[in-house]
């Protein structure tokens, strides 16, 4: 049996991180026996962060390397329906949100105040109320710094929210009115979009991200979609 160590739940979906939840559906779809394990620390992953997958006493970490290895050792293609360019296309749809717009969501969730209080309540709250303020105040201070160095934090939060709104668009764009990005059934680039669109959905604060989500109700369709089509029951 497969074993998927991820953060636990938060705010309705299976996992408080998209790649978590992408992983989840990885497994799900490829239709193999997996099994969560759940913790709230990552440190001592191979880099320092999850999910991981274990398969037979071997960790694959990042749910990149999860994807290849389903492919590889199990033979799920996840694109199987799609051309060679659409696969280029898929391909860069899954940079884009994982590489740019996940990073919009960490800044919303991580940055803005209304939604730190949030965050700090759902992901803190069993560490000790002594050293409570202490401990999560760190982790703010070291995300706040990874997300400068990473860029996203270097804009004003209007200019993230146009940042994002672009790749919203392009997504919006892509997908019409089919059921999935590429036609009926639900491919790779589903798979890593639906989380992070879902993680910014159900973060509970209402704030210029989320309404780029929530003022469009094809996107939300696909997104409950997505959710019934690929998430574990
Ligand atoms: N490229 C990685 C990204 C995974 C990632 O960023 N995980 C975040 C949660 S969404 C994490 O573990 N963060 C913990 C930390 O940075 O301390 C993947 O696809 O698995």
């Amino acid at each position: 049996m497969l074993k998927l160590i991820t953060f636990p739940a938060a705010f309705g979906e299976p996992s408080a991180s998209p790649f978590c939840v992408k992983a989840m559906c990885l497994l799900q779809v490829s239709g193999v026996n997996w099994t969560p394990k759940y913790t709230s620390d990552p440190r001592k992953t191979p880099n320092g962060k999850l999910p991981i997958l274990i398969d037979a006493g071997k960790t694959i970490a990042d749910s990149d390397a999860i994807r290849d290895h389903l492919e590889k050792v199990f033979k799920t293609d996840f694109d199987k329906s799609l051309t060679p360019e659409q696969r280029a296309i898929s391909r860069a749809i899954i940079r884009m949100v994982e590489e740019h717009l996940y990073f919009a969501l960490v800044s919303d969730r991580w940055l803005n105040d209304n939604n730190w209080a949030v965050i700090k309540k759902e992901f803190f709250s069993e560490i000790p109320k002594v050293v409570n303020g202490l401990v999560t105040k760190m982790i703010r201070k070291k995300t706040r710094a990874q997300m400068t160095a990473q860029g996203m934090a270097r804009h004003s939060t209007k200019e993230q929210i146009a940042r994002a709104a672009k790749d919203i668009d392009a997504i919006k764009t892509l997908l019409g009115d089919k059921p999935f990005l590429f036609g009926d059934t639900p491919t790779g680039a589903d798979i890593s979009v639906v989380p992070i669109l879902r993680g910014i959905l159900k973060t509970p604060t209402q704030t210029g991200l989320r309404d780029l989500i929530t003022k469009d109700q094809m996107l939300m369709a696909y997104l409950d979609r997505g959710r019934d089509a690929m998430y574990p029951a």
